[in-house]
């Protein structure tokens, strides 16, 4: 994806399906095989468009590049992967092996349906559903599960909760817990890109509920004033049905679960480090208060956490 190529949707009635439409929130959404700049709010429904119908068909007048088969192989074998991880970090944070989830429903497709057109040199600041864009570009299952576990394998030290993924060399910012603050950081990084005349595009992801956050509003207000681009991503909440697993992605991600709940967690010493070159005198006396309560309480602390 470059700067200039923009997603457009239709608007008007004559192209939407009404025969096939689909219950979102509030009011049924017709379907529409074409795509159009939208200008201003014309009042009605944006209707959602898509390329196959209800049986998967195409739907005649859709405008879709085919893909070789290599690719669409590759990214059904993500998806697949996607699905395996989302239900087995499910039953762990069931089971209190890990503290959060966000579980990815329908959105294994649209991230790949995107993420598959944005180039590794593109940025991207993530909602918290967006790990396939990182397993797009090569994330191992390694590297989520070190993530999740807090280990000292783990890119930011284990210092962010589960499922908060990031990873520099993929310029996949991390996962932001704060619903929509990555959305002016998205504009605020568009902007660096510009001045530093990188033709790079910043992709960022909401969910529907987050655009009732003020970051939502001033996001799309500074990326006009500033005059960069920005491909802004809603996923909106549906449900979908569990299918079989794949035995082989299965085996694999368990594996590596299993590697990264054994692997060391990073030391205590971490916690205090990376943001000033010389501790400075309150984070000294916090580390040294910390490591007093442990001394004290030695059956409150983790064990696997070297001191
Ligand atoms: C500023 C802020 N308020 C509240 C929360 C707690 N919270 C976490 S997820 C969530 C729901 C978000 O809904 P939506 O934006 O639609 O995302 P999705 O449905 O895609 O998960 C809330 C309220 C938060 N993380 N940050
Ligand atoms: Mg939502």
């Amino acid at each position: 994806m470059k700067i200039g190529e923009q997603i457009e949707l239709a608007s008007s009635d004559e192209d939407n399906d009404e025969n096939q439409a689909s219950d979102f929130p509030g009011e049924r959404v017709a379907f529409t095989p074409k795509m159009n700049f939208i200008s201003q709010s014309s009042g009605k429904r944006i209707p959602c468009y898509r390329v196959l119908d209800d049986d998967g068909y195409n739907i005649a007048g859709t405008i879709y590049e085919q893909v070789s088969k290599e690719v669409a192989v590759r990214m059904y074998s993500v998806m697949v992967t996607l699905q395996i991880m989302d239900t087995i970090s499910y039953k762990m944070q069931r089971q209190g092996q890990i503290i959060l989830l966000s579980h990815l429903k329908q959105r294994r497709g649209n991230q790949y349906s995107i993420c598959s057109s944005i180039s590794p040199d593109n940025v991207v600041l993530p909602q918290y559903h967006e790990p396939g864009v990182l397993l797009w570009h090569g994330f191992f299952l390694q590297e989520f599960s070190n993530q999740c576990f807090g280990n000292k394998a783990d890119y930011r030290k284990g210092r962010h909760m589960p499922m908060h993924y990031g990873s520099q060399k993929h310029n996949y910012f991390t996962v932001s817990s704060s619903i929509a603050t990555q959305l002016p950081q998205a504009a605020g990084v568009a902007y660096s890109l510009k001045m530093d005349k990188n033709d790079a595009c910043v992709v960022t992801y909401i969910g529907d509920g987050g655009t009732t956050e003020g970051d939502f509003h001033d996001a799309l207000n500074f990326t006009v004033i500033i005059e960069v681009t920005v491909t802004f991503i809603c996923h909106n909440d549906g449900d979908e049905d569990e299918s079989e697993l794949h035995g082989n992605i299965r085996k694999q991600l368990l594996q590596a679960i299993q590697l990264a709940d054994k692997t060391e967690k990073p030391p205590l010493a971490n916690l205090f480090s990376d943001v000033y070159e010389d501790k400075p005198p309150n984070l000294q006396e916090q580390e040294k208060s910390l490591r007093e309560t442990i001394k004290k309480h030695p059956q409150d602390y983790l064990s696997d956490v070297p001191l």
